[in-house]
């Protein structure tokens, strides 16, 4: 078994997974037209330092969690493509300080995507699928879903929100970590908005506690917390590697087993506490 100490685990994805945004000085973004559109602040500027946070997985098994209070007391709350709060505080708290979505849902769901107050709270950043370690250039010319029309739409409909594209390298970057660290072959798919979302609170946050990625004893087939749909590929993976995630996720728990079953929680160091 080649897998590395949770430790070493840590200190890997620390230095290897580039978390950054989209900015003016990435090759086709360099245009006067695309500086309009990105924000002029930073991530970092604008979240600023943030101590223990929560990344709220969209998992059916948060129903009935009441996890809504412990939620709410983190300095910041990640959340992920159309997960709604009203109506679910009690499950899932009310903050949201930061927005996961996926460019599927940006431009498949576009009208949906401009319309409901839902995506109006908190920052927004939008992912998509690029090419195996693939350049900045050459993913601009081919995204996985066409998103760029769109984002423009939204900046100048709610310019003062800030909203940021990531930049896709980090995707492969951690896809090669869960490879090295899987006995098994991982189709080459990136991984889902859930651990690119925890990968990225680690490098803001000093502490993450990720609530029902790892299912709790609540665990079902029901696919999301707000929708009565079934499918197990959702909490196992089709596209995605959420088997692996979710396997180097649990090996990297710094919290006990029974805060995993009894509340799915997780708990892992922001990348600013890990020592190498
Ligand atoms: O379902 P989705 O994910 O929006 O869920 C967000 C993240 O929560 C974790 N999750 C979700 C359900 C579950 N039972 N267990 C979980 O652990 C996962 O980490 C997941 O990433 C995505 O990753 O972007 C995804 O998006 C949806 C869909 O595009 C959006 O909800 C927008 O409508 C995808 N579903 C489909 O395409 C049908 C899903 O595969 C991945």
């Amino acid at each position: 078994n080649a897998k590395l100490s949770p430790e070493q685990l840590l200190c890997q994805l620390r230095d290897r997974v580039n978390v950054t945004m989209i900015q003016r000085s990435d090759g086709p973004f360099g245009t006067s037209e695309w500086q309009q559109y990105l924000p002029g602040k930073s991530l970092s500027e604008a979240v600023g330092h943030l101590g223990c946070c929560a990344v709220v997985s969209s998992a059916g098994s948060l129903k009935s969690s009441r996890l809504g209070q412990e939620i709410g007391c983190h300095d910041a709350v990640l959340r992920f493509n159309g997960a709604p709060v009203r109506g679910f505080q009690d499950d899932v708290g009310q903050k949201t300080t930061i927005r996961l979505v996926n460019s599927q849902l940006v431009t498949v769901e576009e009208q949906q995507f401009l319309r409901e107050p839902l995506y109006n709270t908190g920052i927004l950043i939008v992912w998509d699928p690029a090419p195996y370690h693939a350049e900045i250039r050459e993913w601009y010319r081919k995204p996985d879903y066409n998103f760029f029309e769109s984002y423009k739409a939204y900046r100048r409909a709610h310019p003062e929100q800030p909203f940021y594209i990531l930049n896709p390298k980090m995707q492969w970057q951690l896809w090669d970590i869960l490879q090295e660290n899987s006995l098994e072959h991982i189709q080459p798919n990136p991984p889902s908005s859930g651990m690119l979302g925890i990968v990225l609170m680690m490098t803001l946050c000093d502490q993450v506690d990720v609530y029902e990625f790892l299912p709790s004893k609540r665990q079902t087939d029901i696919c999301h917390y707000y929708q009565k749909f079934h499918d197990h590929a959702c909490t196992m993976g089709a596209y995605h590697p959420l088997l692996f995630e979710k396997n180097l996720v649990k090996h990297m728990n710094q919290g006990t087993d029974e805060d995993i079953y009894t509340h799915g929680k997780v708990t892992l160091p922001g990348f600013r506490k890990v020592h190498c």
